[in-house]
């Protein structure tokens, strides 16, 4: 892994309604993710965080059901500019969310440097809506689909009209709650979706396996987005969006260990912490124990 490690807070929570995942990057930081990393012999600097602009007061804009979107658009433009700088100053970047809507931004920021992308979607959610399939109008359940170059222009446009990734690319892992029309996009693009079905019939062992094998070979890069959601709640209370029959701590742990021995992961985003719904920020906690794994924390 590359040694020099650069953090990007983005204290985002117009993707979505409830308020206080916006402190996710605060309550990542004190949860000790430097220390934990420069521990492990990295060179860490924090850019600090994201500008984030104001919310709608009321949703009434007539053009579009998607909520927030000129404030997101615009934090996704600012947060791809610094993922771009911090790659091209040879560091890896590593992400903490606010909502999930933040990956536009990532992904938009990283797609520049790679000619095929992996992207690995930890998550209960595949994050696949776009305006006309989606049940809220929230922008966090659509950032993979815009990545894929499929939605609103105002988003899919952000650091270039062409799609940052592309399907066959991608591996979701840990979905257990997929709406009609994402459904229908996974199945018309083939994408690779690891279910907790095949999380609980494989083992988190073969699944692993399994995908790192799958983008070993047709990515030059792969970034890895961890919605805490993926999660069981049990193990991560602290997100906006629970959904029972989660993966668990361990087998996140396992997941985390077969990545880092792969050598595969070239960025990383956690998002979705949110401290006004955790238990003594355990989640944020349990993102930077993740964070350890990830990076090369070993027992013995
Ligand atoms: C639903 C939607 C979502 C995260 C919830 C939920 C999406 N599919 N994403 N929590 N992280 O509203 O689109
Ligand atoms: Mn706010
Ligand atoms: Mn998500
Ligand atoms: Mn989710």
């Amino acid at each position: 892994m590359n040694k020099n490690i650069s953090i990007i807070g983005v204290p985002m929570d117009l993707g979505q309604m409830r308020r206080g995942v916006d402190m996710g990057p605060s309550a990542i930081r004190y949860a000790g993710v430097v220390e934990r990393l420069e521990n492990l012999g990295y060179e860490m600097k924090d850019l600090g965080d994201i500008e984030i602009g104001q919310a709608e007061r009321v949703h009434n804009n007539p053009d579009t059901n998607l909520r927030n979107l000129k404030a997101v658009a615009e934090a996704s433009s600012k947060l791809a500019s610094k993922v771009d700088e911090v790659i091209s100053n040879g560091d890896f970047p590593l992400i903490f969310g606010g909502d999930h809507s933040i990956a536009i931004g990532t992904l938009a920021g990283v797609s520049a440097h790679y000619e095929n992308l992996g992207v690995i979607w930890y998550d209960a959610h595949g994050d696949l809506n776009t305006g006309d399939t989606s049940p809220s109008g929230n922008i966090h359940g659509m950032p993979l689909a815009v990545s894929l170059g499929i939605g609103h222009e105002d988003l899919t446009s952000i650091g270039g009209s062409t799609p940052k990734i592309k399907p066959e690319n991608i591996v979701i892992i840990g979905a257990r709650s997929l709406d009609e029309g994402e459904r229908e996009l996974i199945k018309e693009k083939g994408i690779k979706v690891y279910t907790m079905h095949e999380v609980d019939r494989m083992g988190m062992a073969k699944v692993m396996e399994d995908a790192i094998g799958y983008l070993k070979d047709r990515t030059d890069g792969v970034h890895l987005s961890l919605d805490l959601d993926g999660l069981d709640p049990s193990d991560a209370p602290g997100v906006g969006t629970p959904v029972l029959g989660g993966i668990s701590y361990r087998e996140s742990h396992l997941a985390m260990e077969m990545l880092e021995e792969a050598k595969i992961i070239t960025s990383a985003e956690f998002v979705e912490v949110n401290p006004i719904l955790d238990e003594k920020n355990k989640t944020a906690t349990v993102a930077v124990a993740l964070m350890g794994s990830l990076f090369g924390e070993k027992l013995l």
